[in-house]
């Protein structure tokens, strides 16, 4: 459990002073009208029509919302639509030589407009359809950030076919349970491609996870490197395929509102992966609704999500919500600080970038780095930032908005899950005054709970966990139909789906993230959220990134260690004093770390989480047990040196 749950003490992060978006930014927002929570109120769930008006349906549904007696939730009963449809055809009469890619890659770039893009969605829609794939199939996709990768998802779903990306940079051994789990018998991958200037030898990790799954599976290989791989039996090379069908059409297939669009796995609390399958009229409303709403897509922008396709946001923020749109969404291949740490910088000045989005451990490598590399760029063209994927600290994000946004563009914290598909809670920038530290309100439409372990609301200000009291369009199919999902669904005659995150809401209702509830410390019987620990540490000047975590102690139950990555020369003995001086401020001399533990870097999953397992496992001086997740595995010897002998 977090925080100071059910302890009564409010905690440091409530209240937090508030910044209204400027002028010139709401005068030009898509969503700039203040009663929208009302009117989504008033009328819900017929409000949820807003979100699916902004696609275009083959058959239009009967009923937003069908929740007779509870799950199965039917969004949009009745109606019917094709994802590609929507990504691509409809915007053709109106922008076909509009950009709908710009893609960076390793000493390359490459652009589609959208009439590109469709070429290349149809045949390899034709060339799929050629090797036998049919409705409802599952083609498992195992490609880097290239453009091949948008274009065999949208292939698929102009099938009715359904998608499983697996991050390019999993095992095969991760690989192989996701494709085993699913019984995908077709894999479409490359031969390798460049990360940070050497080649990674994708294929091999392919052909180890072929053989080591029961069924057959065929392949089809993108030539990345041109080096001539030999492709045996069962293989295809990517180019002959596209190349043989190229200038054929497809019709895209009608999918009902509930159908799946694509099943995308996630780590479940049981450590099994957890496969998320996401509808077709649902999840595309919800996410083209955030876009406009939350990220404020115009179709004229260009927009740049940093995050990999392989994980949750790449598939709505990259692909499915910007498309949807009709603008032109950027996709890079490559590491922020390869050639040099103002890589993206550049990439921002050189397309004018409109809107950015990019995840809160990104934004402490840059301010480790230092803001020269950002002050090297014209990035004037940035109206609005964001970010996603954990806590942002206040400090941080004031760094973002001054480094990079300016001084003025509006920054919006966005929460949400692999689970919910797309944004759930966020600051409306058009609308919404921003509490840095806080993410913002539920969206409109969207209602939730602040509750203690017995399931009761906490009085405000108090720490708890989140729950979703309402369905929402872009819940998954497990959610929809009632699937049970650890704790969450029906309670007596209430449903309620628990994320399992820790939080607190202000007066004004804003809610501020605490971390996963298992991210919890308990310090002589009190409770400790690491992100309240953490987020008083990184607010130090000379802290670049911090995690927090609970190593046992003979004592006091548990006790508080800090790793800390320090800005490049900072005095070690001066940053530890001033670090157990601001805890000592924002909490309380209890919660003052029995150890502060300076390192270079932390312990990060490939999507960029901070491995909080790994390093209480350190603290702790235990096995570490699976490290298979981690990025930078070359880190774990010296935090284990580091680490005072218990
Ligand atoms: C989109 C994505 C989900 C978990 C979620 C929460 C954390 C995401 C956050 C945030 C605080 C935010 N999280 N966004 N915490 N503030 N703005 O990241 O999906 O990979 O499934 O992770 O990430 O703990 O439960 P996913």
């Amino acid at each position: 459990m977090t925080g100071s749950h059910g302890s009564g003490r409010k905690t440091a992060l409530e209240d937090r002073p508030a910044i209204d978006p400027p002028a010139w930014f709401t005068e030009q927002a898509n969503q700039a009208d203040p009663s929208v929570y009302d009117t989504f109120e008033r009328e819900w769930p017929a409000c949820w029509e807003q979100a699916a008006d902004l696609l275009e349906w083959e058959e239009s549904y009967d009923t937003v919302l069908d929740d007779e007696d509870g799950p199965p939730f039917e969004w949009f009963a009745g109606g019917t639509l094709n994802a590609s449809y929507n990504c691509i055809d409809r915007h053709l009469p109106e922008r076909k030589n509009q950009l709908a890619l710009i893609w960076e890659g390793h000493g390359e770039s490459r652009t589609y407009t959208y009439r590109e893009l469709s070429r290349e969605v149809n045949a390899v829609a034709a060339a799929l359809r050629e090797r036998g794939v049919e409705e409802d199939d599952v083609v498992t996709i195992y490609l880097p950030m290239v453009p091949e990768l948008p274009v065999v998802m949208l292939a698929c779903v102009r099938l009715g076919v359904v998608h499983n990306v697996v991050f390019a940079g999993f095992s095969s051994g991760a690989l192989a349970e996701r494709m085993e789990r699913t019984g995908s018998e077709l894999l479409v991958t490359c031969d390798g491609y460049y990360r940070r200037g050497s080649a990674v030898a994708q294929k091999n990790k392919a052909d180890n996870a072929r053989i080591a799954v029961e069924q057959d599976v065929s392949v089809v290989v993108l030539d990345r490197l041109g080096r001539d791989v030999h492709l045996g039996k069962d293989y295809y090379d990517y180019a002959t395929l596209r190349d043989a069908h190229d200038g054929e059409t497809v019709d895209p297939v009608p999918r009902d509102a509930g159908d799946t669009l694509f099943r995308i796995y996630t780590s479940g609390t049981t450590g099994e992966p957890k496969a998320v399958d996401h509808t077709t009229g649902g999840y595309l409303s919800h996410v083209a609704w955030t876009s406009e709403s939350v990220l404020d897509i115009k179709p004229t922008d260009t927009y740049w999500c940093s995050a990999d396709i392989g994980w949750i946001t790449g598939h709505s923020y990259i692909v499915y919500g910007p498309l949807a749109l009709g603008t032109t969404t950027v996709l890079y291949n490559g590491t922020p600080d390869h050639p040099e740490k103002d890589r993206l910088w550049d990439i921002v000045e050189r397309y004018a970038v409109d809107v950015f989005y990019t995840a809160p451990t990104a934004i402490r490598a840059f301010m480790k780095w230092g803001e020269e590399y950002p002050a090297r760029h014209d990035l004037s063209s940035l109206r609005l930032l964001g970010t996603v994927g954990e806590p942002i600290d206040e400090r941080a994000w004031q760094w973002y908005r001054e480094h990079i946004g300016g001084g003025d563009a509006p920054v919006v914290d966005t929460w949400w899950q692999t689970e919910t598909g797309a944004i759930l809670v966020a600051t409306l920038p058009g609308v919404d005054a921003m509490k840095p530290g806080a993410a913002g309100k539920p969206l409109p439409g969207i209602q939730t709970e602040v509750v203690d372990p017995a399931g009761e609301p906490v009085d405000r200000g108090e720490a708890g966990e989140l729950v979703v009291t309402r369905p929402w369009p872009g819940m998954p199919r497990a959610l929809r139909t009632g699937e049970d999902w650890g704790k969450s669904l029906v309670h007596g005659d209430e449903w309620r789906y628990y994320p399992e995150d820790g939080a607190t809401v202000d007066g004004d209702g804003y809610v501020t993230f605490l971390g996963r509830i298992d991210d919890a410390i308990n310090v002589a019987g009190r409770r400790f959220s690491t992100m309240e620990l953490e987020s008083a540490i990184a607010g130090v000047e000379g802290v670049a990134e911090t995690a927090v975590v609970g190593a046992d102690h003979a004592t006091t139950g548990t006790a508080v260690y800090a790793y800390v990555s320090p800005e490049g020369n900072c005095a070690e003995a001066d940053l530890e004093k001033r670090i157990e001086a601001a805890v000592e401020r924002a909490i309380g001399s209890v919660a003052t770390p029995e150890a502060v533990i300076f390192t270079p870097d932390l312990p990060k999953t490939r999507s960029g989480k901070v491995m909080r397992r790994l390093l209480t496992a350190v603290a702790n001086g235990d096995e570490l047990g699976d490290t298979s997740a981690l990025r930078n595995p070359e880190i774990l010897g010296e935090l284990q040196s580091a680490t005072p002998d218990r």
